[in-house]
């Protein structure tokens, strides 16, 4: 009777165990999708990414677009130059990053119908350490007309 008992015991304390390790999140608010033309061969979407614990973000996938890529934007001798981050984008504990104009972002590639301003797109964020994120990002027309690459 005494050997019941103790693996009942440590069956529970297994089971609590497992229950207490909280899941790693990431929060993504502001998702939007610039509009474009027909027939483009790239649509740049945005988001900010709230990591609860240091975590990475890894790959991005729509149902839109052939494919999703994080890129990056900087200013290389007077130009601004577009590149993929192969390692994807850090995203330092409890730090809100925004992806925006300009700066880091998604490019969905071959997106397979126009973005048209109002519609929605669904993007699945995956990370490194978080589960996935699946959310819609809106499309519409950023307030700086003049940042598009
Ligand atoms: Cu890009």
């Amino acid at each position: 009777m005494k050997t019941l008992t103790l693996i009942a015991v440590s069956t529970v304390a297994l089971a609590s165990a497992a229950q207490a390790a909280p899941a790693a999140k990431v929060t993504a608010t502001d998702a939007w999708c610039r509009p474009t033309v027909a027939g483009a061969l790239a649509a740049g979407c945005y988001v900010t990414l709230t990591a609860k614990g240091e975590d990475r973000l890894v790959s991005v996938e729509s149902p839109a677009a052939s494919r999703g890529e994080i890129h990056t934007m900087s200013m290389e001798g007077g130009v601004m130059r577009m590149r993929q981050l192969t390692e994807g984008l850090a995203l330092p504990a409890g730090k809100s990053v925004a992806l925006k104009p300009g700066a880091d972002h998604i490019m969905l590639i071959a997106p397979k119908a126009q973005l048209k301003e109002g519609a929605k797109v669904s993007l699945t964020l995956k990370f490194k350490t978080a589960a996935p994120v699946t959310l819609d990002a809106v499309v519409k027309t950023p307030p700086m007309p003049g940042m598009a690459h």
